[in-house]
């Protein structure tokens, strides 16, 4: 089967795909071999109003430098809506380039249900948080904390209280979080990206020298934290 989660025409997303997907993915996954999967949203894109452009360069930039890293595992790009700005600009920069499209793609769906709504495993996930670690606020943060349940406030706290722009920081989920037991996800993988909204702190009123090198860090730092996982 050629029709890869999220693998360029997949992202369309009919049911059929769907299936197909799911097939794929169940039979990867059945065995002991396991594809080590990480799913990320677009750090800093929507909240934090980064540049698409400047962020989908280098999404793919840190992509191509980590997968020959990674060994076998995977790296995905996950938005909401098929009508994602970001997802169609990373997938026609990373289509330019000789990246494996199968270890590297985008897919459409909730970070929070791709194993259950989309056929998708991912056994880690990162979430573009604040830098209290806080759950609420919007976007994908919200999302997060509310599918894992307190266990991640929780998990969260043991590794850190606060976090620095461009850096990661990876909690293990406990075995009772609804996340691991419905969706199979092992780790979260918090990341604190560059942001340009004015109404949030740490606020580089666009700076994008200084906020592209971050954004390059806190790709580097969710990479490196996924490695450490897979390692
Ligand atoms: N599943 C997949 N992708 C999502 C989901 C979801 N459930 N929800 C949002 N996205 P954002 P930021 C996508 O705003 O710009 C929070 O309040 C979204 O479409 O979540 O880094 C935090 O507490 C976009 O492509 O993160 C911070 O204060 C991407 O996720 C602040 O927002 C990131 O959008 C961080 O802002």
């Amino acid at each position: 089967v050629n029709a890869l989660p999220g693998s360029s025409s997949s992202n369309e997303g009919t049911n059929a795909m769907r299936k197909a997907n799911e097939k794929t993915e169940n039979f990867r996954l059945g065995s002991a071999d396991i594809v080590h999967t990480l799913a990320f949203p677009s750090v800093s894109t929507a909240d934090f109003q980064f540049d698409l452009e400047k962020a989908s360069d280098i999404i793919v930039e840190k992509a191509e430098e980590f997968l020959p890293k990674v060994g076998t595992a995977r790296l995905v790009l996950v938005d909401l809506s098929h009508g994602s700005k970001i997802l169609s600009l990373v997938k026609a920069k990373a289509s330019q380039k000789n990246i494996d499209s199968e270890r590297f793609f985008t897919f459409v769906g909730d970070i929070t249900k791709l194993r259950s709504e989309g056929g998708l495993h991912c056994n880690v996930i990162a979430n573009a948080t604040n830098w209290r670690l806080k759950p609420g606020g919007g976007g994908v943060n919200a999302a997060i904390f509310k599918a894992a349940g307190p266990d991640l406030e929780t998990a969260t706290r043991v590794r850190a209280n606060t976090l620095l722009p461009g850096k990661a920081v990876v909690v293990p989920l406990p075995s009772t979080c609804p996340l691991l037991n419905a969706e199979g996800i092992t780790h979260v993988i918090h990341v604190l990206g560059p942001n340009m909204n004015p109404n949030r702190p740490d606020n580089l009123s666009n700076d994008y020298t200084k906020g592209c090198k971050t954004l390059r860090e806190a790709y580097t730092s969710l990479f490196e934290g996924f490695l450490s996982v897979v390692q």
